[in-house]
């Protein structure tokens, strides 16, 4: 049985990581409008797995027994500056999402949930692994600039992500 204090977090948690797919849905649908095709198919892999990360925690808390909520998830931004832009706010978006995954785990170890702790571990490998692959992507961009064959290039090979569950 969790404690209720764990549960609201969890809850508002969940919340967040539907709202980070809502989030990418809407980098997709930028990078669509223009033109890359590959940026934008790799923010709907993000996408994917964002509402997996999602459904994670719904399946623990419902194994909990917690009867969950659904708060209402915020309006996603479909604009943005440049694809540089795009994925930098991303990696500005995934650095909360590492701040808040890290303040649960300190609320988990403060009340001694050590099934909940361990859980919430494979979140918080996840956020380093997402900060690195947005950094290099960011990098990449930044190398070849306002180059339209090195960002084609850049494009072609994010297209190539494909979600593992
Ligand atoms: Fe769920 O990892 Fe990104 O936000």
């Amino acid at each position: 049985m969790l404690k209720k204090e764990i549960s609201d977090a969890l809850v508002m948690q969940l919340n967040k990581e539907f709202q980070s797919s809502y989030i990418y849905l809407g980098m997709s649908a930028y990078a669509s409008k223009i033109g890359l095709n590959g940026s934008s198919s790799w923010f709907l892999v993000q996408y994917q797995e964002e509402v997996a990360h999602a459904m994670k925690l719904f399946k623990y808390l419902e194994n909990q027994e917690v009867h969950v909520t659904l708060p209402k998830i915020e309006e996603a931004n479909v604009d943005f500056k440049s694809i540089l832009d795009t994925f930098k706010k991303a990696l500005a978006h995934e650095i909360k999402m590492s701040a808040n995954l890290n303040e649960l785990s300190d609320l988990t170890m403060k009340n001694k949930d050590h099934a909940t702790y361990n859980m919430l571990q494979w979140y918080v490998t996840e956020q380093v692994e997402e900060e690195a692959t947005l950094n290099t992507i960011i990098d990449k961009i930044k190398l070849v600039g306002d180059d339209g064959y090195g960002l084609y290039a850049i494009d072609q090979e994010l297209g190539s992500r494909t979600f593992v569950d």
